[in-house]
C-alpha cells in the first residue's frame, strides 16, 4: 500500500529542502512526487539530487511553467501508473501542514475524496491580509452558490483522492489551472457520484518564496465556474457530501511544527 503526495513546484528551492523530510516522516507508505516546471532557481535539480539519496522521493520535470492544473494532471497519471492507493495534492510552501497527512488517511476510510478546509469549524487561516481572506472566502461562496454544492472551501489545494476517483475523471479534459482547477476537480468528483468530506485545516501563509497568485488566475476562476455549471451534465440525485470531520488532536498539535520561522 503506498500513498503519493504530489507537490508541484515553481521556484520553491528553499521550501522543498525542509518540506520533503517532514512529509516522509509521516510514515513509510508516503512517497513524494515533485512536479517541477524547470524552475529558474534550480528546484528541479535540487529535487533530483535529493532523490538519489531517498528512494521514496520522485521527480517529474517539465520543460517550462505550464500551470498548476496540468502539473497536477501529469502528477496524477504518474501516481496511477506507480500504483498509489491514495494520491494527495499539497503545496510546497508550508501552507499545508505535513502532520495532517495521516489524518487524511484516517478520514478517507468512509469516503473517496477528502478536502482540507479552512472554512469548517476548527479550520482557519494564519497570517493572511484581510484582502486575501475576503477573496478566498468570497471565491468559495461564489463557486458554491453557482455550482450548488454544499462545500465550504472549494479553492483549497490540500486534498486526498482515492485512486478510483482519478481513474474515473477525464484528466485530459481538465483545462483550468490555479484555483479553478481545485474547484473543477472537486465538482467533477461530486458529479461522478463520489463521496466528499471536508476536514478542518489551519492554512498558514508562505514564509519563503513568492506567490504565483495573479489577476489572470483569479479571472479564470470567475469565468470557469459558469462554464463548469453549464457544460457538464447534472445528475438527478443529490451530491454525496459527508458532514465535516471534527477538529482533530493532530491539527492542534501539529499546526506549524517544523515550519521555517520568520527570522
Ligand atoms: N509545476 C508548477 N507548480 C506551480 C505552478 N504554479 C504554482 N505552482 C506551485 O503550486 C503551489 C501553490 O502555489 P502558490 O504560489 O503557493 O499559490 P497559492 O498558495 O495560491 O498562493 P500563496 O498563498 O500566495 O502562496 C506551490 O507549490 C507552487 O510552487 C506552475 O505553473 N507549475
Ligand atoms: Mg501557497
Amino acid at each position: 500500500m503506498s500513498y503519493l503526495v504530489v507537490i508541484p513546484t515553481y521556484n520553491e528551492r528553499d521550501n522543498i529542502q525542509q518540506l520533503i523530510p517532514r512529509v516522509l516522516e509521516q510514515g513509510d507508505a508516503f512517497h513524494i512526487l515533485i512536479v517541477d516546471d524547470n524552475s529558474p532557481d534550480g528546484t528541479g535539480a535540487l529535487a533530483e539530487e535529493l532523490a538519489h539519496r531517498e528512494p521514496r522521493l520522485h521527480v517529474l520535470h517539465r520543460p517550462g511553467k505550464m500551470g498548476l492544473g496540468t502539473a497536477y494532471a501529469a502528477g496524477f497519471r504518474w501516481g496511477l501508473d506507480f500504483g498509489a492507493e491514495l494520491i494527495f495534492e499539497m503545496d510546497a510552501d508550508f501552507s499545508h501542514d505535513p502532520a495532517m497527512l495521516p489524518v487524511f488517511v484516517e478520514e478517507i476510510r468512509d469516503c473517496d475524496l477528502v478536502l482540507g478546509s479552512r472554512y469548517v469549524p476548527g479550520g482557519g487561516v494564519r497570517n493572511w491580509p484581510l484582502s486575501r481572506r475576503l477573496m478566498s472566502q468570497g471565491g468559495s461562496l461564489y463557486a458554491r452558490t453557482i455550482l450548488g454544492v454544499p462545500i465550504r472551501d472549494l479553492t483549497g489545494g490540500f486534498k486526498c483522492f482515492r485512486r478510483q476517483v482519478l481513474e474515473a475523471l477525464p484528466l485530459d479534459q481538465v483545462q483550468t489551472t490555479g484555483y479553478a482547477f481545485q474547484i473543477e476537480m472537486t465538482y467533477r468528483a461530486l458529479l461522478a457520484g463520489f463521496r466528499v468530506k471536508e476536514i478542518p485545516i489551519i492554512f498558514v501563509d508562505r514564509v519563503q518564496g513568492a506567490s504565483k497568485m495573479s489577476r489572470r488566475v483569479f479571472l479564470e476562476a470567475v469565468i470557469a465556474v459558469w462554464r463548469l455549471r453549464f457544460s457538464l451534465p447534472r445528475p438527478g440525485r443529490p451530491f454525496a457530501v459527508l458532514p465535516p470531520a471534527a477538529p482533530s488532536r493532530c491539527l492542534l498539535e501539529g499546526a506549524n511544527a517544523g515550519r521555517p520561522s520568520m527570522s
